[in-house]
């Protein structure tokens, strides 16, 4: 019995790469078995024509995946993955949510009768998780500062720091990676009012993905400086979410780099942040982003450990994978399936500094 159950609620499209388009090839070329529900039928990335899903028919497939979860898989042990990007509408978002949430209320319900020996105690998530989080300095692991250059580098040990590990920030046996796909480079690609439906929602996502524009959108704050990334992360980690992860913040003052943030919370409540300084290839095509949610999905499922390792990883697979693909208007997904099936250790990696204020 397969009891690892990945769930991608994405967009599909007629020709090119995005969305479930990425993550059911990326996903089944890793050796899972995902569970694929489109949002929308498109032609394409960049020609929004074709079919779009009704709230009701995500809810009618939604009800039914959520009755054979009951019903023919009936075991804790079960895991639940869901992995949500490109939704075009309001009311398909909240259906979505919706369904999401009514499943990891009986998840929960089961494991803690599971643990009281029958007796149902039904915990509230959400309170649990917002209370006492307020955040009163950066941490960080060890680090070498002596280095020539004085840039900060982790010491090996910090990748095995306790407080870094995926095990230890989110509940695996049911989880929600949610990429608030809306727009890029200030332009929204989702009904506005899908942005006001994310921000109700997210104080139950284990992890979540935007990119800077859709984290801009989140949390009404437009980022210029570090500063105004760690205000983001941190608002998102107040309000519930477990890990905070932005894909790609470019500043002003270094084009030729973008950064991915990392952040979370310790057991204090104080946050940890690093941050990965990637080189920017000259390739404006969507579906990066699809790409690294994909990927950082399938090892934290197969792997788990330390999630800066993690990311560290999955970066190196996205980078190879955007410079085979320079010049062409897709990225080379199935071109370069070797390197998305493997293990993203080939090349040095992108390795993630902590950040301080
Ligand atoms: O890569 C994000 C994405 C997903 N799905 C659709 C898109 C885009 C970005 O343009 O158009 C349909």
């Amino acid at each position: 019995v397969n009891k690892e159950n990945i769930v991608s609620i994405q967009s599909q499209v007629f020709d090119g790469f995005c969305g479930n388009n990425i993550a059911s090839f990326v996903l089944r070329r890793r050796g899972h078995v995902p569970k694929i529900l489109s949002t929308v039928q498109y032609y394409s990335k960049y020609k929004h024509c074709g079919v779009e899903l009704k709230c009701e028919d995500i809810n009618t497939i939604l009800r039914e995946f959520s009755t054979y979860i009951e019903t023919s898989l009936d075991s804790p042990d079960n895991k639940i993955y869901f992995l949500t990007g490109y939704i075009k509408a309001k009311d398909c978002v909240e259906a979505v949510t919706s369904r999401i949430l009514e499943l990891k209320k009986k998840k929960k319900k089961e494991k803690t009768v599971a643990a009281n020996g029958g007796m149902v105690i039904d915990s509230n998530d959400h309170v649990e998780r917002s209370a006492n989080c307020h955040v009163e300095r950066l941490t960080n692991c060890h680090m070498d500062e002596s280095a020539n250059s004085g840039a900060k580098v982790i010491l090996p040990e910090c990748r095995h720091h306790e407080e870094c590990l995926i095990e230890n920030l989110v509940d695996q046996r049911y989880f929600w990676m949610c990429d608030p796909v809306m727009g890029d480079h200030g332009r929204l690609y989702v009904d506005s009012d899908v942005v006001g439906v994310y921000k109700n929602f997210i104080s139950h996502v284990d992890i979540i993905t935007p990119n800077q524009f859709e984290l801009e959108l989140l949390c009404d704050i437009k980022i210029c400086t570090e500063k105004d990334v760690i205000a983001c992360l941190t608002h998102l980690l107040n309000k519930g979410v477990r890990i905070a992860i932005v894909t790609s913040v470019h500043y002003n003052f270094d084009i030729n780099h973008l950064y991915l943030y990392v952040g979370f919370l310790n057991k204090k409540k104080e946050l940890i942040c690093y941050k990965y300084k990637i080189f920017r290839f000259d390739f404006d095509v969507c579906g990066s982003g699809d790409l690294f949610a994909s990927l950082l999905l399938s090892f934290i499922v197969t792997h788990g450990g330390n999630i800066l390792l993690i990311i560290s990883k999955v970066l190196n697979i996205l980078h190879n994978v955007i410079k085979n693909s320079l010049g062409s208007l897709e990225l080379k997904i199935i071109e370069n399936q070797d390197i998305i099936a493997g293990e993203g250790t080939n090349d040095r990696l992108i390795e993630g500094e902590p950040v301080f204020t």
